[in-house]
């Protein structure tokens, strides 16, 4: 049997002090169920420091991230108030492993979504949309790992950033989206790649808090997962991306 509340400290640990870890793999292979376990009580010991949780992050939604880190199945993590970074605002380099950013689009709860929903049903429970930045950072060395892994180590949960709300009514369906690191190109993308339309997302995210009897709820955020390939942070970055009608979100990377 292993010792589902001693690695959760190894990887809170690892995330509390951005110092990387061996992959959790190489002596304890762990099943999905047994990594969301992991993940669970990593984030139980976030919530005694004082954190709160805020909403829940998709990752692996679209073929760009599955081939980045050669994983092909969707996951889903926790979100903290302590992961929340102002839009504009600065995040500090040195407080991760080696973290990278992500193009992505939230979704901000009005009603309570929990278990097998239809995408209407989920569009009702959504008060608004917005382009948002995430910025991962896996806990492992070379930021290499397997499915359970990454799962355990809370889909490499690392920050978020959400820009300004928008209507539901504003179609989300393939909107491009322009994600750059110092007024250049960096990746270029649409939101048609998170499973097809990021309302997909959703409804998985509402299946998978479900199974471990959780629920979306009013004022969650929810990450739809990143359209594009992420980007390595580094100090000295303004990173922006631009949701086509849908507006723009940055932020600026510190020592
Ligand atoms: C896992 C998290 C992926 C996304 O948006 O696809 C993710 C990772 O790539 O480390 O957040
Ligand atoms: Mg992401």
């Amino acid at each position: 049997m292993a010792d589902l509340p001693a690695i959760a400290e190894i990887l809170d640990e690892a995330a509390r002090t951005a110092n990387a870890v061996a992959q959790i793999s190489e002596t304890t292979p762990l099943t999905s169920d047994d990594a969301y376990r992991v993940q669970a009580l990593s984030l139980e010991r976030r919530y005694a420091r004082g954190e709160r949780r805020v909403g829940v992050k998709m990752g692996l939604t679209s073929r760009a991230k599955m081939a980045q880190v050669g994983v092909d199945d969707v996951v889903w993590g926790r979100l903290t108030s302590a992961m929340r970074i102002e839009e504009g605002g600065h995040l500090s380099r040195a407080a991760f492993v080696h973290p990278r950013i992500e193009p992505e689009i939230a979704f901000l709860m009005k009603a309570p979504l929990s278990g097998e929903v239809s995408a209407m049903e989920a569009l009702a429970a959504v008060e608004a949309v917005a382009p948002a930045l995430e910025v991962i950072d896996s806990r492992y060395h070379d930021f290499r790992f397997d499915l359970g892994d990454v799962i355990a180590d809370n889909a490499s949960s690392a920050g978020f950033v959400i820009g300004p709300p928008a209507p539901v009514s504003h179609d989300i369906a393939n909107l491009g989206m322009v994600l750059t690191v110092n007024g250049h190109v960096a990746e270029t993308g649409s939101s048609a790649a998170i499973m097809g339309h990021p309302l997909r997302a959703l409804v998985a995210a509402a299946r998978m808090v479900a199974t471990a009897g959780e629920e979306l709820r009013p004022g969650d955020i929810v990450l739809a997962g990143a359209a594009t390939a992420a980007v390595p942070l580094m100090p000295g970055q303004a990173i922006a991306l631009q949701v086509e009608g849908l507006g723009a979100v940055a932020v600026n990377i510190g020592d």
